[in-house]
């Protein structure tokens, strides 16, 4: 019996990927454990996506609806939509393949929110799924699963489905361990509150309990998680970064903050990341972490003696972190918790700890509406995920992003967003390169002035004449020329450039 799998049940379930894959067929509902490159099964995706080709190859259908906790990696949703093998996904995804197959019609896409997920699997929502596939570090003597480096929506899943297949991956490191509080959210309705005032408390067990009887396969694995590495720091990164700790500063000298009382969320992505290494410099202390993925940024924080406690669902470490987690995990354990996803991103538990948001963007019009998911209104890029769930109900939430993309083709600042996730109810301060919007308190047309002021110098001419024209216009609490509302899009998608 492998060392790893201490059940003699399911030690007698072991079988190769591509037998367990036997148990997956055409039309069922998969719920996959896999959140940011991180958890998600490394075998089952391939011997599931030649399945699929065998099945094409003679003529016949084949293609999974499938649910995981957020986005996998090319080993996971990559090779899946390669044979395109999908055909619905939901709740994130930010492969390119099948972003592609999205995009091109091929396949559904429910882009939800993340807390949102959990909930309606096991709410019934979707019937009842089919199989979950799960990768776990360790079978403990009892047949407790131990998660591996992340839990997302694995526990929703395991109860939900009819039949469970485990990964047991040896490439996780063992001393994972004790990272994991596993706490199950009762049914509605019976829905109690959910126990946690500080970001470490722990209200759980380590390990995941489930139906052994279900389980029809245990498959070994031995691979790494495969999350992208970051982008390096560059100068514009570096000035968002100094704008947002402007930010923070601001918010300590108005009394609302204190320098060792931040708790932060951070999104995903390149930029996010640059912020926290500001903060390494930084005069804040204590900080803590009340988010979704644990990041690079958040290891060096810890290892600064900055960051005292992060809670999250799982990792989204480069190449690089991730083996370093994986040797120094007892020592990371100290001040990581991962949770399930309903739970790291409970919008209760979120406005409970008065966290401060931030995260990326595509787009942000001139009232402060946030597009966070499409390009030119029509084309998916990855996702809401969590930025919703923290957004709403973070005590500030912050967006932060370039002022352009694509050399200066495109301005992330537009008269109106050509699709909107997070609207000017919710987002409260917008940070670029050139500054913070701060947006509280104003009415839309105040809001104008400080928009444009984070637009690229290029673009703020533009913009100027766009409020102009909107000021004709006989309503004035938010004012639009809708003939020209989208000119900065369709000057795109017709000219390459917004600019025109
Ligand atoms: O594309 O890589 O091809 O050059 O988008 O952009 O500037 O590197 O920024 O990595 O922070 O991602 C909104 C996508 C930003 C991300 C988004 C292109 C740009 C580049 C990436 P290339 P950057 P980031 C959950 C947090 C939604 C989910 C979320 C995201 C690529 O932040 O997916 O918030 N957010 N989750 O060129 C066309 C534009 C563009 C554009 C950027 N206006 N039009 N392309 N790009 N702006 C909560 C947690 O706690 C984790």
């Amino acid at each position: 019996m492998s060392s790893r799998i201490s059940n003699a049940q399911l030690a007698a379930k072991v079988m190769s990927s591509d037998d367990a894959a036997q148990f997956v067929n055409h039309g069922d509902k998969v719920g996959m454990s896999g959140f940011t490159g991180a958890a998600y099964p490394k075998a089952l995706p391939t011997s599931i996506a030649n399945r699929a080709t065998q099945f094409h190859d003679r003529g016949n259908p084949f293609a999974i609806d499938l649910f995981t906790g957020a986005s996998t990696a090319p080993d996971c949703d990559g090779v899946l939509a390669e044979a395109n093998a999908i055909n619905y996904r939901m709740p994130y995804q930010s492969d390119p393949v099948i972003r592609n197959r999205i995009n091109a019609g091929e396949t559904k896409y429910q882009d939800i929110h993340l807390s949102h997920s959990a909930m309606q699997v096991e709410q019934g929502f979707f019937g009842q799924l089919d199989i979950a596939i799960v990768e776990v570090t360790r079978i403990t003597e009892e047949g407790h699963l131990i998660p591996s480096s992340g839990v997302g929506n694995n526990l929703e899943f395991l109860d939900s489905a009819k039949q469970v297949i485990i990964e047991v991956n040896s490439w996780q490191s063992l001393e994972l361990e004790g990272m994991a509080d596993i706490y199950r959210v009762p049914l509605l309705p019976n829905r109690t509150p959910i126990p946690i005032t500080k970001v470490g408390d722990r209200i759980g067990t380590p390990y995941i309990e489930i139906d052994l009887e279900k389980v029809v396969a245990v498959v070994e694995t031995d691979a790494p998680d495969r999350n992208s590495p970051f982008k390096p720091f560059d100068e514009v990164s570096r000035q968002i970064a100094g704008n947002f700790l402007d930010f923070l500063e601001g918010e300590v000298s108005a009394g609302r903050l204190t320098y060792d009382g931040y708790i932060m969320q951070s999104g995903v992505g390149n930029v996010p990341n640059a912020v926290m290494a500001g903060l390494l410099d930084s005069k804040f202390e204590n900080i803590q972490a009340y988010t979704e993925v644990v990041q690079d940024g958040m290891l060096d924080l810890i290892d600064a003696g900055k960051m005292t406690v992060a809670s999250a669902t799982s990792f989204a470490l480069s190449p690089e972190y991730a083996e370093k987690m994986n040797r120094e995990a007892a020592r990371y354990r100290k001040h990581l918790v991962t949770r399930p996803l309903q739970i790291s991103n409970s919008p209760e538990v979120i406005r409970r700890m008065g966290l401060i948001a931030s995260n990326g963007m595509i787009e942000a019009d001139i009232y402060g509406n946030i597009n966070s998911t499409h390009v030119g209104g029509s084309r998916i890029m990855n996702g809401i995920g969590g930025s919703g769930d923290f957004t709403r109900n973070a005590f500030v939430s912050s967006f932060i992003s370039p002022s352009v993309a694509k050399g200066d083709a495109i301005s992330a600042v537009v008269p109106f967003a050509s699709h909107i996730d997070h609207t000017e109810h919710d987002a409260m301060v917008v940070i670029t390169e050139y500054g913070y919007a701060d947006l509280r308190g104003l009415s839309p047309r105040d809001r104008v002035s400080k928009m444009i002021a984070v637009a690229h110098p290029e673009y703020r001419p533009l913009l100027e004449e766009y409020v102009e024209r909107a000021s004709k216009n006989a309503f004035q609490h938010t004012p639009h020329d809708l003939k020209t509302a989208f000119d900065f899009h369709i000057n795109l998608q017709e000219k390459g450039s917004m600019k025109g």
